[in-house]
């Protein structure tokens, strides 16, 4: 990497470094303090924000320092949209860096970090930075208050100290069983960076940033997540998650036993517990906006703004849908549709103080951070799939010419052995303390307890009468059902499992594609931590090493550990499904290998600008409705496969 690209990587890390505390870097502070947005206004290609941006600081508006933000509070989000904008449309890299030092030690922390992160990930000339996992830069969102009591005593004592962090509740909560997943760090992780990629405010046109199929890929890559959960449940012998109603009591409360740093312990949900009318969003409206949705869906046409009907019934629908459900800011008509989703964060995470009459602070439902920790997520967001399901059903069987590859067939495949294992993991929590003059750092970690997986690879075997690019697919869904019941295609398709999906060369007569598990479109490995990250930077810079940098680095990604659900000791039977398709009837960009972009884009699409390479419904074949039993064309593969759980391997 050249020098500068190092410089930047390293001063968004130090700008990143315990923000609860005064810059500790001397120069950014020095430049925080000097550095007036007021005398340079022309240097920001669009300066009304960084105007707004002083004024309302000035006028002392804005959330102040300390307190808890949530992207789902409307002002909450205006302000550090305001920040984000400031930064986003600075002209040049020098101008944006001031302005961080600028807002590090005034902008409320939370909007911050944000704002920051969100302008690394979009800026043009920050691109290939790596941005510190996010249970590094705020673990109290991602670990539970004991750890936090623990860490701290340490640190008063000044003794490094492993703390070990337990899943949260007790065995007699069934649903405990899968909090591993709900909980898992990567997994928390990956679904906060999801909604970095694609923030449901994104201003397209504005900020001339195109999100290729942002509805869709909100449709699908919580879709996939249901999956994931319900494989999980059978694993761990639960039944698969019902979704929730608005009208009906949650059977399951949730006690996230997890501490804001300033504010207090996240609220809980006893057991039965119903919705609530809050001030501004009514249970009312959310039946409404659910029975307007339902009936665009059924007569497969939204209404815009302006009155015009959009067509539903195709493969762009999905995308529209998505986009209003969410709802994203490009929802064809959000007055009318609402903010289903959303709001559902909304009503959840305020669900045990309706009125505010407690001035509790926001459930973890309001924070990307901490939503999937709360089984009612996995209940919301399966209410919406199923909204998603009703339109995909309406559209029409993918027909033989749809599904085939002419001239290539499915000899084989072969897969290793599945074995699933817990494993230790540290967190630092370096972070998560505050300084004092006197105490110096000392090294504390949590330890989590995470699954992981032996490496597996797949092997395809493929016959084709000529030399062909091909998409391959791989999907895995459980056999049986909770009951030991074995399910139907059409209906095992909705627990389906995206693993992988790539292109590769076939040639003509038979050719082994042989693919790995680390190789998987789905995921990422684990993020570097910011420690070693620093080490590296500040090793480049004094020349001692050299330092690659990807420019194409994804922070969203499920974690590589998750791709395979925990199955069972006994060995639990899944079904791999593998289809190849034609890649020159597919492909969208002109590159002949257009398919990578740092690898996770199953669940995390493209970068910002990029079109996502195929143009195939994402889930294809499996997102449409599928008739008897007889699914496999010769360019199909399906195989039963074992996956143990092995206690220690
Ligand atoms: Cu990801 Cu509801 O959209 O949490």
């Amino acid at each position: 990497a050249d020098k500068e690209f190092l410089v930047r990587q390293r001063e968004v890390l130090r700008l990143l470094n315990k923000v609860h505390e005064p810059n500790r870097f001397k120069e950014q502070a020095e430049l925080g303090r000097s550095y007036d947005p007021t005398a340079h206004f022309s240097k920001y290609k669009n300066a009304v924000p960084v105007k707004r941006m002083v004024k309302e600081y000035m006028a002392g508006h804005m959330l102040p320092r300390g307190a808890i933000f949530t992207l789902f509070n409307n002002k909450h989000r205006e302000e550090m949209i305001t920040v984000f904008e400031s930064f986003f449309f600075a002209e040049d890299w020098d101008t944006f860096y001031r302005t961080a030092c600028w807002a590090r030690d005034r902008v409320n922390e939370g909007q911050f970090i944000y704002a920051l992160s969100l302008a690394v990930l979009h800026r043009e000339d920050t691109r290939g930075i790596v941005l510190p996992p996010a249970y590094e830069i705020y673990p109290h969102l991602f670990v539970n208050s004991e750890v936090i009591h623990a860490a701290y005593k340490a640190k008063m004592r000044q003794e490094p100290a492993v703390v070990r962090m337990n899943f949260t509740g007790t065995i007699r909560n069934p649903e405990q069983r899968v909090a591993y997943l709900g909980e898992d760090v990567g997994m928390n992780s990956h679904h906060s960076h999801w909604h970095m990629d694609f923030p449901f405010w994104w201003k397209q046109e504005e900020y001339g940033v195109h999100k290729d199929r942002k509805g869709e890929l909100f449709y699908y890559m919580h879709h996939q997540l249901i999956a994931r959960f319900d494989a999980e449940r059978l694993s761990n012998d639960l039944p698969i998650v019902e979704p929730l109603y608005w009208d009906e009591k949650i059977v399951d409360g949730f006690y996230p036993q997890t501490t804001y740093r300033v504010g207090g312990e996240f609220p809980a949900r006893p057991d039965n517990f119903e919705f609530h009318d809050l001030e501004h969003i009514k249970v009312k409206d959310m039946m409404d906006y659910t029975r307007r949705i339902r009936e665009a869906i059924s007569q497969q046409a939204v209404v815009t703004r302006t009155g015009e009907m959009v067509s539903l019934n195709n493969t762009q629908g999905i995308d529209i849908l998505g986009c209003m459900v969410e709802p994203s800011h490009d929802s064809k008509h959000p007055e009318y549709y609402g903010a289903l989703h959303n709001y559902g964060h909304i009503m959840l995470g305020q669900i045990t103080d309706p009125k505010g009459k407690f001035n509790m602070p926001p459930g973890v439902m309001e924070h990307f951070e901490t939503a999937t920790r709360d089984p009612a997520f996995f209940r919301l967001h399966k209410y919406i799939d199923n909204l998603f399901k009703l339109h995909k059903d309406l559209l029409p069987h993918y027909t033989m010419e749809e599904l085939g590859f002419n001239g290539v067939t499915i000899q084989d495949l072969t897969v290793d052995d599945l074995v699933t294992y817990f494993e230790d993991f540290d967190i630092d929590m370096l972070n998560a303390l505050d300084d004092t003059a006197e105490l110096q750092d000392v090294d504390i970690k949590a330890r989590v307890r995470r699954l992981n997986h032996k490496p597996f690879s797949v092997q395809v075997t493929v016959n084709s009468e000529r030399d062909a690019m091909a998409v391959v697919r791989i999907f895995l869904a459980p056999k049986y059902d909770w009951f030991g019941q074995e399910i139907p295609i059409n209906e095992k398709r909705l627990y389906m499992i995206e693993i992988d999906k790539f292109v590769t060369k076939v040639n003509k007569g038979t050719t082994v594609v042989q693919r790995k598990s680390s190789e998987s479109s789905v995921t990422i490995p684990d993020r570097e931590t910011t420690k070693v990250l620093t080490k590296r930077v500040e090793e480049a810079l004094q020349g001692k090493t050299t330092y690659m940098v990807n420019k194409d680095v994804r922070h969203c990604g499920y974690p590589d550990r998750l791709l395979l659900p925990k199955g069972k000791k006994d060995g639990m039977i899944f079904t791999m499904y593998v289809i190849v398709t034609d890649y020159e009837t597919e492909k969208v960009n002109d590159l002949p290998y257009d398919y990578e972009y740092g690898g996770a884009i199953s669940y995390c699409g493209t970068l910002a600008g990029h079109k996502y390479p195929v143009n195939k419904p994402m889930g294809f074949p499996f997102d449409r409705q599928i008739d008897g039993d007889n699914f496999c064309t010769p360019n199909m593969f399906q195989k039963d496969v074992i996956i143990t759980f092995k206690d220690t391997i």
